[in-house]
């Protein structure tokens, strides 16, 4: 008997695909114990984008989060998802910082670290790999699944063996897209059981319905090891579920030997928690075959959905669907997966949103044009490489032996920050931590630590299901369409001001936007000249120009952040500079004006 191990990704993937990485500490302890009785491989329950959530939305310090579940389950290990060189944010960083993060992950209550990178470029896995066996953790390397007319099996086997050469403890087939079918699988793993020593896992996302088929021929060629969720916390964009696994190889010799009551147990009380989150969901209710070609992966999709109503363009997910694949293809068929799921999607959005592609290119994706991520599957779309380096040369050598060491750096400048501005930083060692925390997100980084005692500052913790009666419209007005599924967008007027609302299904109003009004007249006389106005909805990261500077046709005025990427925004015509309406850190919604000329 060789019983097949089981990864549980409740606590990590599942609700990062189901609904947005909101699900909360609190709501993670109580099933803690049951938990850790089941006897997993491992259990997912860090990395990925929970490090970004907690400190963006739940206030939460996810550092204190990997310790507290460490402490509540200590039997089971614990995994997290590691974005190789991007570690959890989304640019690259220097190796000092890759060696902090990860120490300090092991010491938090980290024990398998499962390392991707996005280009499955391996130079960029190579830190991380070595910086996790030094610390005595369980180093996993990974495969970035994906198709394209430069994937075959010998280039993923060829991949799969440079990663164990590197000391790899295990291999991890992510396919995140949902995209390898049985039969390839089939194929895939008995070559790598046949060439590789080293323990093999796999993890599928279910948004094309082919997820369960594709384990179980893997388990047929013999893999070790699987991700499956909970089945309350399972299918649509999210995996398969645990307990058919488990059903599927009772009393074979891949038996997993895990109690179905038990997990039974843990299902009824996610199927509970889970409703709390209902205002997060995506609308999909069972496969979504668009990603057979769109190759968006199931995280990717519901973080689509909802920016695009962020951005008031609910109703242009398909034309964005139809252009990912485009970008992808100027991009060297790279995977879609964090960062490059959010480099792309993005970019993808801007070309829908701005009417013209690449009218504005954003600075993650001339970043990857220039080669600051690495190298990519197939070459870039010339003429826009050529666009973008100006003259200059692509980097071809490993993007991180540009970086100087900046973990010093880094720590002085959060203390300068922290002490100009009464920030209160962890004690003794776990400063590091909070330095971390701002090495990943300069800026929310630094708007988490201010505010961390302060929870009016992020979003509201999700009441109880019955509980929510106050969000419900009593009587939905005759305007609201019978419900189709997920929520729906409406932009509402109240007192001249449009505000885009979101109502769900049963008619509870999630996230409510001001979505000021397309020009800044009402605010301000209307000016003479020429406004500059937000191309799209987001926090003003930089502004480049003062009253009374000359701008000429092309100059970047601003830089916006906006779906987690930065934005230039460039002045459409030369002309004096009269009024600038923001400053750094506004919230600006699509068509505010921003600057006038
Ligand atoms: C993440 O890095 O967040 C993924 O889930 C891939």
């Amino acid at each position: 008997k060789r019983p097949l191990g089981i990864t549980d990704v409740v606590l990590r993937d599942a609700h990062q695909s189901l609904f947005a990485t909101r699900l909360r500490l609190d709501d993670m302890l109580p099933i803690a114990e049951k938990l850790d009785k089941v006897g997993y491989w491992s259990l997912e329950t860090w990395g990925g984008a929970t490090f970004d959530a907690c400190i963006r939305y739940l206030g939460e310090d996810p550092w204190e989060r990997i310790r507290a579940l460490k402490e509540a389950m200590p039997n089971t290990p614990q995994a997290m998802l590691l974005r190789g060189q991007n570690l959890l944010g989304y640019r690259h960083y220097a190796d000092d910082v890759v060696d902090k993060f990860v120490e300090r992950a092991k010491t938090n209550g980290v024990d398998v670290f499962r390392v991707f990178d996005a280009m499955n470029d391996p130079r960029n896995l190579e830190r991380a790999i070595k910086a996790v066996r030094q610390v005595g953790g369980h180093a996993q390397g990974t495969i970035s699944y994906t198709v394209s007319p430069v994937h075959t099996l010998d280039s993923w086997v060829d991949l799969a063996k440079t990663i164990a050469a590197m000391g790899a403890d295990s291999l991890a087939i992510k396919d995140m897209a949902g995209l390898l079918t049985p039969y390839t699988a089939y194929d895939l793993v008995t070559r790598l059981k046949k060439e590789l020593s080293i323990p093999v896992h796999l993890h599928c996302h279910a948004t094309t319905g082919l997820s369960t088929s594709t384990i179980l021929k893997a388990v047929e060629a013999g893999i070790d090891n699987v991700d499956t969720a909970i089945s309350s916390m399972s299918m649509t964009y999210g995996h398969s579920p645990t307990e058919s696994v488990v059903a599927m190889l009772k009393d074979t010799d891949r038996d997993t030997g895990l109690d179905l009551e038990l997990l039974e147990d843990i299902a009824g009380y996610f199927r509970e928690v889970r409703k709390k989150y209902a205002s997060f969901e995506g609308s999909l209710r069972g496969i979504d075959s668009r990603i057979l070609v769109a190759q968006v992966p199931g995280g990717m999709l519901t973080n689509m959905e909802s920016q695009l109503k962020e951005q008031g363009a609910g109703d242009k997910l398909d034309d964005v669907l139809g252009e990912i694949p485009r970008v992808r293809e100027d991009l060297g068929f790279i995977p879609l997966v964090t960062p490059t799921s959010q480099i792309v999607g993005t970019q993808a959005v801007m070309n829908v949103m701005m009417g013209e592609r690449y009218k504005s290119i954003s600075k993650e994706v001339q970043a990857l044009l220039k080669g600051e991520y690495g190298s990519a599957p197939a070459p870039f779309n010339a003429e826009l490489q050529k666009r973008v380096l100006e003259g200059g040369e692509p980097i071809t050598c490993r993007p991180a032996d540009n970086l100087s060491p900046e973990m010093d750096k880094l720590a002085t400048e959060l203390k300068q920050k922290a002490s100009a501005d009464s920030i209160r930083l962890a004690e003794n060692e776990r400063e590091i931590d909070d330095v971390l925390t701002y090495a990943l997100f300069p800026q929310i980084g630094l708007k988490f630590l201010k505010n961390r005692d302060n929870k009016d500052a992020f979003e509201p913790a999700p009441e109880a299901a019955q509980a929510s009666a106050p969000a419900k419209v009593a009587s939905a007005p005759a305007s609201v369409p019978a419900a189709t599924g997920g929520p729906e967008t409406y932009t509402v007027k109240l007192n001249g001001k449009a505000y885009v609302v979101e109502v769900s299904e049963g008619g509870e109003i999630g996230e409510i936007q001001e979505q000021p009004s397309a020009k800044a007249e009402e605010a301000a006389p209307a000016p003479s000249g020429e406004s500059i106005d937000a191309p799209l909805a987001g926090n003003i990261f930089k502004v480049n120009v003062r009253p009374g500077d000359q701008v000429a046709e092309g100059d970047v005025v601003i830089i916006l952040e906006a779906m987690k990427m930065e934005t230039e925004v460039r002045a459409s015509s030369a002309g004096t500079v009269s009024k600038v309406n923001v400053s750094e850190g506004d919230s600006v919604s699509v068509g505010d004006a921003l600057i006038e000329l």
